[in-house]
């Protein structure tokens, strides 16, 4: 008998039946040399080596072109929540296509996955939130929050107040205002950014200011900087403080307990909007449905991507806290901004299933009574290894620093000399034996599917200890130690 082509179990086969594909990775390579322009890449550096093609995942893991299994331990890109190869989204994915596919949300019209996301998302969110403004990814998220934090004090008549404070080492995106909240010199310096009223206050990290302070002193000091900024530039010109609850691309830079509170404390003091920047934090990362909650603090704002489809489509947006929409709503008539992909129905309609399956499996939970301390406890292990100067996670996000030579604190260690790359080193010895993880300069990095079971965590930290013993006999070897 034939199958039906319009069966929504006929689109995913299961990974069993599926037969062996036999890809030519050379002829791939060459192609995607010739004409891919890669985000974040040097070209010339990728035609040389050659990109790795990756063709198929499941669970926890991606095999590339070569039939290689990898533990994917940075979830895709921070947001392959759910893990590969859920048949469920696909299914969802497929019906919405063949009911609607696509409607715009502008002229008095709206779609049903649409509603009933934003009904969703409201439900998880703490209480301040009930409206939701959708974006295609996280950076036009935060382009979004620029305007809405812009248009908010408009309407109360403080044009002024147009100043967004940031952080250095902070990553909010790629596009003009996404890449100008970004602290990120290298990306400033392409492109004429930040863009005016953007500017920048130190980052939290313990490791770098913390010396000879506990972290609840440096937590308090660090959060100061931030009454610093705002006395310096004037409370009467600031509009809005953005950060991530822990940091991703800046490396998995966990605050200090105190910082958190204490900066809600300042933005309450000056009537600054509080904005979270939960692209990578929401949707259970951090063992809460967002980072915020962990950190204890209330936003205003809150942007999000990634996770809220564990990456099965695209989809971003900001949930909206009721003291700007309450403004918005009232006051603000036509807010005169929005994508031609705000509220697309097929990524409402796999974020709607993906928001699902978090639920049922309790995921949330999971990292946060069990997996998560686990791994904190089995990663944190980690730094009996002689390159490990020192460990930390936060729920499915974690780091350890790559050192030359221990010292009597975590303060005291020897870092390696930039220009030698041992976190390159380090991540090829990781991808050659089957686990993916990211450098940031020397601190290796990562963030995996939240379903990884305790056993699962066991193999990776397991995989890890061994490429960090593969990578001490390499440096070794090439006498960088
Ligand atoms: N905010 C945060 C906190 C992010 O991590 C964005 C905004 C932008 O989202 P879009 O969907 O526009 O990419 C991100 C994205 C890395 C890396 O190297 C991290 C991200 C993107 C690309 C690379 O870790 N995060």
């Amino acid at each position: 008998m034939q199958s039906n082509p319009l069966d929504p179990a006929a689109i995913v086969a299961p990974a069993a039946a599926q037969k062996p594909v036999r890809y030519n990775t050379a002829a791939i390579q060459q192609l995607d040399a010739a004409h891919y322009l890669h985000p974040f890449t040097d070209p010339k550096d990728l035609a040389a080596r050659g990109a790795r093609v990756m063709v198929r995942g499941e669970g926890i893991y991606v095999w590339d072109s070569e039939g290689r299994r990898l533990l994917d331990g940075m979830a895709g890109l921070w947001c392959v929540n759910v893990g590969y190869g859920r048949k469920r989204i696909a299914d969802a994915v497929y019906a919405q296509m063949m009911q609607l596919h696509f409607y715009n949300s502008f002229f008095q019209t709206t779609n049903v996955p649409a509603v009933e996301l934003a009904a969703l998302l409201v439900e998880i969110s703490p209480p301040q939130f009930n409206h939701v403004f959708y974006t295609g990814s996280g950076s036009e998220g935060n382009d979004t929050v620029v305007r809405m934090v812009r248009r908010y004090w408009d309407l109360q008549g403080c044009k002024q107040r147009h100043v967004i404070i940031s952080r250095h080492n902070a990553y909010h995106g790629s596009t003009m205002a996404g890449a100008s909240l970004s602290g990120m010199a290298a990306m400033h310096e392409q492109g004429g950014l930040p863009i005016p009223g953007i500017v920048h206050i130190g980052q939290p990290y313990y490791l770098e200011g913390g010396k000879g302070k506990t972290p609840e002193q440096f937590g308090l000091e660090a959060a100061s900087w931030l009454e610093d900024k705002i006395l310096e530039i004037g409370p009467d010109q600031v509009a809005a403080f953005i950060g991530e609850p822990v940091q991703g691309a800046g490396g998995v830079i966990i605050p200090p307990p105190t910082y958190w509170p204490e900066i809600q404390r300042i933005c309450d003091k000056y009537g600054i909007l509080l904005v979270a920047d939960e692209v990578i934090c929401g949707f259970g990362r951090l063992g809460a449905w967002f980072g915020s909650e962990r950190m204890g603090i209330r936003p205003d704002l809150m942007t999000f991507a990634k996770g809220v489809t564990s990456g099965y489509i695209p989809l971003g947006g900001v949930l909206v806290g009721d003291r700007v929409a309450d403004a918005l709503i009232q006051d603000g008539g036509e807010f005169n901004h929005g994508f031609t992909y705000s509220g697309h129905p097929v990524a409402c309609a796999a974020a709607l299933e993906n928001i699902r399956i978090i639920r049922e499996e309790k995921l949330v939970e999971q990292v946060r009574d069990d997996t998560g301390p686990y791994l904190k406890q089995e990663f944190e292990a980690l730094v009996a290894h002689p390159l490990v100067g020192s460990a930390d996670a936060c729920g499915f996000v974690a780091g350890l620093n790559l050192v030359r030579a221990k010292g009597e604190t975590v303060f005291d260690a020897v870092p390696f000399a930039p220009e030698l790359g041992v976190g390159m080193i380090c991540r090829g010895h990781m991808f050659d034996n089957g686990m993916i993880m990211r450098a940031v300069g020397d601190r290796m990095i990562i963030a995996p599917p939240l379903i990884m079971t305790r056993a699962q965590i066991d193999e990776m930290v397991a995989l890890i200890g061994s490429c960090l013993d593969q990578t001490l006999a390499d440096l070794q070897a090439r006498n960088l130690l």
